[in-house]
């Protein structure tokens, strides 16, 4: 038997700028699969919680100051920290909604002007998503939200380019939304990709990896 063809959870990332609704979509999810008794956990990243997580999140509040490509590279070993885990879990059964991913990673450091395909390098290796759901918003529509706060990257300039370097990563995993529908539309779209993702990874659809 192909180990690869056993029956598993589903990996799914949310991406998005700021305020296109993330982080509610995903607890949305999460109730959601619940309900209909999927094994399912929601992390996020950055997981401010490991060492490395508390340096990034020091960097985000500005109580710290680091060179750009000491932070892109802090931000992917955070992603690297939970990587073997990531892989018993589904391995396990365990659906996992994840609140950004490496996407985010490279968009916002290549937003920067830090070079796309260096941005890109460090990911390499990372369990692929098998989805990823693009909540999509322009940064103008993201400000009107209100709640910009004191971090860092919370400008529609720079919110901008940060679209741009995601609209450079889509790929046939992504299935892109209009954040700006009412929530309970986005949520019914969400929900109907979701189930069809973990159905197809129940019939056990092989991992893979960044960058495929
Ligand atoms: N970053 C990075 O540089 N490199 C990396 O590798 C990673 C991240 C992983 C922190 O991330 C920063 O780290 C982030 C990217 C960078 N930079 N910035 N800026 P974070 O995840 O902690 O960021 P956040 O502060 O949690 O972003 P966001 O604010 O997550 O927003 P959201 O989760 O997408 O939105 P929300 O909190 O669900 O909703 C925002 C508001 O909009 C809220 O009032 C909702 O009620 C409202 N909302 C949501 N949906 C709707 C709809 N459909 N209609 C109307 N109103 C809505
Ligand atoms: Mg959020």
């Amino acid at each position: 038997l192909n180990p690869n063809s056993q029956p598993r959870g589903a990996l799914v990332v949310l991406e998005g700028l700021d305020r296109s609704g993330k982080s509610s979509q995903c607890s949305e999810l999460l109730s959601h699969l619940q309900s209909i008794g999927c094994p399912v956990e929601l992390w996020r990243f950055p997981d401010r919680n490991t060492a490395v997580g508390q340096m990034i999140s020091a960097y985000l509040s500005n109580e710290s100051n680091l060179d750009d490509h000491t932070i892109h590279l802090l931000f992917s070993a955070n992603r690297w920290e939970k990587r073997s885990l990531m892989e018993d879990k589904l391995k396990a059964g365990t659906t996992l909604i994840i609140d950004r991913y490496s996407y985010s990673g490279v968009a916002f450091s290549s937003a920067k002007g830090l070079d796309f395909d260096w941005c890109k390098a460090p990911e390499m290796g990372l369990l692929a998503p098998d989805m990823v759901l693009y909540l999509d918003i322009s940064p103008e529509k993201a400000a009107e939200r209100g709640g910009y706060g004191d971090e860092r990257y919370e400008r529609v300039d720079f919110q901008g380019k940060v679209r741009e370097k995601y609209q450079a990563l889509h790929d046939a995993s992504w299935k892109i939304v209009d954040a700006c529908l009412p929530m309970e539309e986005v949520q019914k779209k969400l929900r109907e990709y979701v189930v069809e993702c973990v159905a197809t990874c129940q019939n056990g659809r092989a991992l893979s990896h960044l960058w495929s």
